[in-house]
C-alpha cells in the first residue's frame, strides 16, 4: 500500500475530504467496506469475456459462480426472469439497450435534459442522441411535474420505438402505467432508467417499473449503495417486436439480444472485481435492514425539503418523494455555479443543475441539486436535516464572506466528526 506515495497519499486525503464534509450529491452513496473490498480483489485479475458456463478463457469456474450470484441476487431483489450485471455503468447499461432493441434513425422519446432528464436519453451531445432521432417531454411550468399529456401527445405523433422514462434530477415518483398505456397505442417499447432510485424501488419505497416498463437499467452506486456500475434487468423476457436478428440472422428472445449487446455488441472483458462488489451490495440490500435505510433516505428528503421551503427556498415541484430536490435560487439572488462553489469552501458538497425553463447556461445554472443518500448512510437523521439546511443558508446569504463561510466550515466538519465514515481505515 504504501509503495506508491503520491497515489497513497491522494487516496488518504480523499478519505479525508469525504470523512469532514457534508455530502449531498444525490447521485453519490457511501458503500460498505465489504463493496469495496470485493472491489479491490483478486478478481480484477481475471479476464472472463463471455457469460458464466460460455467464456472465452479458461480458468473461469470460479469467477462464473460469483457473477451467476450477482445475477441471482439481483434477480431476487426485482423479482426478474433476467438480469445482466456486466454493463461498466449506466450509460453503457443505456446503449447496450439502444443496440439490442433498435436500429440508427429510429425514433426515441425521453425526458428532456434541461428538464431533468439525462445525456443518454436522446442529448444530441451524446451518442444515443446522434445515433437515434430523439424527441423529448418535459415538466410542466406550473407544478415542476412530468407533462403526462406532452409525453402522449409526442409518442401519438412521432411514434418513437422507445420510450424512456427515468431523471437525473427529478424529485417525484413516475406514472409507469399511463407511459405503457400510450407505449402499447403507438407500438413502442418502455426503457425505465432507474438510476437515481432504484435503491428506494429495491426497498418497495416507490412504483415498481417492472410491473409496466419492457426494460429497466440502472447504475449500482447512487441510491443501491454498490460499487460504480451499470445492470440491466427484465421482469418478463419477450421477443424483439421490431424484428431485430442476432449477427447470425436468428430471431432471439430479449434477454438474449441484450447480453449479445452488452458483450460482444459494446464491451469486451467483464470487471469481475466490480462484478463482485456487485454481488455483495446485492447481498446488503436483501438484508432486513435496507428498507429502514430507504424509509430514513426519503424522511431525511423530506425534512430537508420542508426546512428549504420555511427559509423561502423555490422547490421544483414543492417537495420530493425520493432522495433529491431541485432548487431553484433565482429568489436568492445567485447563481448555481456561485452556490456550489461557496458551498464547496464550506465542505458542503453538491452540484450546480439547470431548473426547468432555465435562462441561463448549464456551466452557470440558475438551481442545485440537493440529495440525501449519502448523509442517511453516515447515519444523520431529520434533526440534522435542519441543521444542514440553516448551514446551507448561511454559506449562500454570505458567499462572499469568508469569515463567515470558514465558520461555518467549522460546525459542518463538528457535525460530520459525530458520523465517522470507514474508522477501520487509518
Ligand atoms: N449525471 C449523473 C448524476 O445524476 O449525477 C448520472 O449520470
Amino acid at each position: 500500500m504504501q509503495k506508491d506515495r503520491l497515489v497513497f497519499d491522494l487516496l488518504q486525503k480523499e478519505l479525508k475530504r469525504q470523512r469532514e464534509g457534508i455530502e449531498l450529491i444525490a447521485s453519490e452513496n457511501f458503500t460498505s467496506l465489504a463493496v469495496m473490498q470485493a472491489m479491490g480483489s483478486v478478481a480484477t485479475n481475471k479476464y472472463a469475456e463471455g457469460y458464466p458456463g460460455k467464456r472465452y478463457y479458461g480458468g473461469c469456474e470460479v469467477i462464473d459462480e460469483l457473477e451467476t450470484l450477482a445475477i441471482d441476487r439481483l434477480k431476487e431483489i426485482f423479482r426478474c426472469s433476467w438480469a445482466n450485471v456486466q454493463p461498466h455503468s449506466g450509460a453503457q447499461a443505456n446503449t447496450a439497450v439502444f443496440l439490442a432493441c433498435l436500429k440508427p434513425g429510429d425514433k426515441i422519446l425521453g425526458l428532456d435534459l434541461s428538464m431533468g432528464g439525462h445525456l443518454t436519453h436522446g442529448s444530441p451531445a451524446n451518442f444515443s442522441g446522434k445515433t437515434y432521432q430523439a424527441f423529448f417531454y418535459g415538466v410542466d411550468r406550473e407544478t415542476g411535474l412530468v407533462d403526462y399529456a406532452q409525453l402522449e401527445a409526442t409518442a401519438r405523433q412521432e411514434k418513437p420505438k422507445m420510450i424512456i422514462c427515468g431523471a437525473s434530477a427529478y424529485s417525484r415518483d413516475w406514472d409507469y402505467a399511463r407511459i405503457r398505456a400510450v407505449a402499447d397505442e403507438i407500438g413502442a417499447l418502455v426503457l425505465a432508467d432507474i438510476a437515481h432510485p432504484a435503491g428506494l424501488i429495491a426497498a418497495g419505497l416507490l412504483n415498481d417499473p417492472f410491473d409496466h416498463c419492457h426494460l429497466v437499467t440502472s447504475t449500482t452506486h447512487k441510491t443501491l449503495r454498490g460499487p460504480r456500475g451499470g445492470i440491466i434487468a427484465m421482469r418478463n423476457d419477450f421477443e424483439n417486436p421490431f424484428g431485430l436478428k442476432d449477427p447470425k440472422g436468428n430471431i432471439r428472445m430479449m434477454s438474449s439480444l441484450l447480453d449479445l449487446a452488452v458483450f460482444p455488441g459494446m464491451q469486451g472483458g467483464p470487471l469481475e472485481h466490480v462484478i463482485a462488489a456487485k454481488a455483495v451490495a446485492f447481498g446488503e440490500i436483501l438484508s432486513d435492514d435496507f428498507k429502514a435505510y430507504g424509509q430514513q433516505v426519503i424522511s431525511n428528503a423530506q425534512a430537508m425539503a420542508r426546512a428549504f421551503v420555511d427559509r423561502g427556498y423555490q422547490l421544483i415541484s414543492g417537495g420530493t418523494e425520493n432522495h433529491l430536490m431541485l432548487i431553484d435560487l433565482r429568489n436568492k439572488g445567485i447563481t448555481g455555479k456561485k452556490a456550489q462553489e461557496s458551498l464547496d469552501r464550506a465542505h458542503i458538497t453538491l452540484n450546480k443543475n439547470s431548473v426547468p425553463f432555465d435562462d441561463k447556461s448549464p456551466f452557470v445554472t440558475s438551481g442545485i441539486r440537493v440529495g440525501v443518500p449519502a448523509v442517511t448512510t453516515r447515519g444523520l437523521k431529520e434533526a440534522d436535516m435542519l441543521t444542514i439546511v440553516e448551514l446551507i443558508d448561511t454559506v449562500l446569504k454570505n458567499a462572499d464572506d469568508q469569515t463567515v463561510i470558514d465558520t461555518v466550515k467549522a460546525s459542518v466538519m463538528n457535525l460530520m466528526r459525530a458520523y465517522p465514515l470507514y474508522p477501520e481505515l487509518s
